[in-house]
């Protein structure tokens, strides 16, 4: 029923730097390596750059893609189990990918968390 418009799908809702570790992919399980990690959040998905001035040059550079999550279906916890690391969320998506994002500034992993949170509930689950 919830019907997303091209130009809300490319606005971006949040962006900013977290710690950031893939564990899984499709469901096979990665060995941890944290890095930092540009992320760009719209309505349905999140984008993983290396520098912030990525995502303005990405149209220049044919070849290169960003990594991106799809959020539609994905989940979002926190987590104290996955790493020993303070303040730490993950994102499980329906093909299986997992990721742990990270911040020690309470308040910017809170906004990230909710509007993370937020963009999954307004998607239609699948
Ligand atoms: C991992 C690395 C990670 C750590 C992880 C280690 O070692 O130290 O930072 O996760 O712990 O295995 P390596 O670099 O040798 O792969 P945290 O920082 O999130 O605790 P884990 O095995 O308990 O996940």
């Amino acid at each position: 029923t919830d019907i997303i418009s091209s130009q809300e799908q490319t606005v971006v809702e949040k962006e900013g730097y977290l710690l950031k570790a893939k564990i899984a992919d499709g469901g096979k399980k990665l060995r941890k390596n944290w890095s930092t990690s540009w992320i760009v959040l719209t309505a349905q998905k999140i984008e993983f750059y290396k520098e912030s001035k990525q995502p303005a040059l990405v149209s220049l550079k044919p070849g290169y893609k960003p990594e991106c999550v799809d959020l539609c279906g994905a989940f979002i916890e926190w987590t104290t189990e996955k790493s020993s690391r303070k303040n730490v969320f993950q994102i499980t998506t329906v093909s299986g990918n997992e990721f742990l994002l990270q911040s020690d500034i309470d308040f910017i992993i809170l906004d990230w968390f909710h509007a993370i949170k937020n963009a999954i509930d307004r998607l239609p689950k699948e």
